[in-house]
């Protein structure tokens, strides 16, 4: 198939989801077109069949607001025509589901049918879309796209809660890529931030509100009282200036190392204990997915998605949101005896080849033929 993907080529979870997902349909044969303001950052490697087309945009002073989506609507209607799109695939519903729209529309005006499919991530119908200045637009743009997918049952739930929705929405969970996401021999780097053999604990997010990283230094807080340990904090956002003050307060700065953002997560995972996801709301929580796929466990919320990854007992723990108590509690009974430790990681790993890419991805595949029949069957 020939197959364009529109996504935030940032770090955030739907753009590693949709430039993942490319990355895997190349290696199946698949000729994949990203259509994004600027290369994804997971996109680290050549494919013949992998294209990446960039969004120029031509500025005006008259512009106090730079009219992105008509510059995205233009070159998804050019890379449809010259390229031959199958199937357009569009991941984060704002503004995407609505540009796509458009380009479906104006292609139709040059007699090219194109199928596209939404994917819904979690705060573009969780946080963002609901909201008054954008809900019609997201409710008329998923109600037109030929197919509609969620990341997991969770978020279907919400999206038929907070929107008018007529449309099927088909659950496709996240997934990860087990040659890459796995426990690697990094026992230098270890040494070098636990020189004691303390635990290691890690968080990573983009620092918004809804991560709640404040409740992630509450509890390692708590934790290191009892089992000696440091923090890594990976990634970096509004928050970040805010997290650093209170580690200052609570005069933690010397067991605190805020790593920034990093391509090469997997290494720094490889190194972790623990995971810890406190975040208010969270469709999926792919990166607690990266995290178990190296083998950490994870102390998470059991707000949206969480349920349906992390295992009771099993891979991790979960708690109210903001019992930051119980997650602490929780924290040190997994890190206190190597053996408890030993057998979480094991299992967070079993639960993490459930989500393996090469389990999720013939979904997709699936989905999309099923799409295109179905689209088509309805112009004939
Ligand atoms: O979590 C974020 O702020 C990033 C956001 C995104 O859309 O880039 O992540 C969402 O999509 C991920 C991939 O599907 C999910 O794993 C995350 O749980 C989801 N985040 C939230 O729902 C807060």
């Amino acid at each position: 198939m020939r197959i364009g993907i529109v996504c935030y080529p940032t770090f955030g979870g739907s753009g590693v989801v949709a430039t993942e997902l490319g990355k895997s349909l190349a290696e199946k044969g698949h000729r994949i077109h990203f259509i994004t303001y600027s290369q994804p950052v997971r996109l680290d490697y050549f494919s013949e069949n992998i294209s990446y087309h960039e969004v120029s945009i031509a500025k005006y002073p008259l512009f106090d607001y730079i009219p992105y989506e008509t510059a995205l609507t233009s070159k998804l209607v050019d890379v449809a025509r010259f390229e031959g799109l199958d199937i357009l695939h569009v991941h984060y519903a704002i503004p995407h589901a609505s540009v796509a729209y458009m380009a479906k529309q104006i292609l139709a005006s040059h007699g090219i049918h194109l199928p596209v499919v939404t994917t819904l991530h979690g705060t573009d119908i969780t946080l963002v879309g609901k909201d008054s200045s954008y809900e019609p637009v997201v409710t008329f743009a998923i109600n037109q796209s030929d197919g509609v997918t969620a990341v997991s049952d969770s978020l279907r739930r919400d999206t038929y809660e907070n929107f008018k929705i007529s449309k099927e929405i088909e659950v496709i969970h996240n997934f990860i890529d087990l040659r890459r996401f796995s426990k690697k021999a990094k026992d230098h780097f270890r040494k070098a931030i636990a020189p004691n053999g303390e635990r290691l604990v890690v968080h990573t997010s983009n620092f918004r509100k809804v991560k709640r990283v404040q409740d992630v230094v509450h509890v390692f807080n708590k934790l290191k009282d009892k089992v000696p340990s440091k923090l890594l904090l990976i990634g970096d956002g509004p928050e970040r200036h805010n997290i650093e003050q209170l580690c200052r307060e609570l005069n933690l700065w010397d067991d605190i190392r805020f790593l920034g953002k990093q391509e090469m997560i997997e290494e720094v995972l490889s190194i972790g204990d623990l995971f810890i996801m406190p975040s208010e709301t969270e469709s999926f929580g792919l990166a607690a997915l990266e995290a178990m796929a190296c083998q950490v466990p994870v102390i998470s919320s059991n707000s949206g998605g969480m349920p349906e990854l992390n295992v009771q007992g099993v891979t991790g723990y979960m708690s109210n949101v903001g019992d930051v108590d119980d997650m602490a509690k929780n924290a040190v009974s997994i890190l206190e005896s190597d053996e408890v430790l030993k057998k979480f990681k094991a299992q967070a790993l079993v639960r993490a080849k459930e989500f393996d890419i090469e389990v999720i991805r013939p979904r997709y595949e699936k989905y999309y033929e099923k799409v295109i029949e179905h689209s088509l069957s309805l112009t004939r």
